[in-house]
């Protein structure tokens, strides 16, 4: 099932130079990225952002580090979107992500995780009108959709 998610390449990754390997991860995997910019998060946004876990013990420190430098902010489309970004970024925990996956090769701790994504397609659409303007998500045909509708017809 086509579906829609939302990525956010954190302030960790972006300051390590890590958005062109990250980007790359997301189109090899063959996903169509319909969104992208780079935003400074305010403490506004991020209160919206991460709702969930205002009051939590992590969430002061959270902010700190999400306002910390800039992120790259996505809108990622494909099948399964939300679980398969999901799978291709790991566990929260980097210690216990899947070899392979994001953050399994690119991050040490919990904290500094380099890569959000949404965690229900609920949460993605919350997650994309907090972001995106109707108006900067493009509507594009990839090459493998344009092979795929002439062998399906
Ligand atoms: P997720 O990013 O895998 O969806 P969430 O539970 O939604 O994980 O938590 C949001 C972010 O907050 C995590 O990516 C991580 O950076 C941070 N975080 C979550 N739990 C903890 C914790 O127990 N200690 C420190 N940071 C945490
Ligand atoms: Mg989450």
């Amino acid at each position: 099932m086509k579906e829609r998610t939302f990525i956010a390449i954190k302030p960790d990754a972006v300051q390590r130079g890590l958005i062109g390997k990250i980007i790359t991860r997301i189109e090899d995997k063959g996903f169509k990225i319909s969104g992208l910019k780079m935003i400074q998060v305010t403490e506004e946004l991020a209160a919206k952002h991460y709702a969930e876990h205002i009051g939590k013990p992590f969430y002061p420190d959270l902010v700190k580090f999400i306002t910390s430098a800039p992120i790259i902010a996505m809108v990622v489309e494909g099948e399964n979107a939300v679980t398969a970004m999901r799978q291709l970024m790991g566990k929260t925990n980097p210690a216990n992500a899947e070899a392979g996956s994001i953050r399994a090769d690119y991050s040490q701790e919990m904290s500094y995780n380099s890569i959000h994504g949404s965690d229900s397609p609920e949460s993605a659409e919350r997650e994309i009108a907090i972001y995106f303007k109707p108006e900067e998500i493009c509507s594009w045909t990839t090459m493998f959709e344009i092979l795929k509708a002439k062998l399906e017809g």
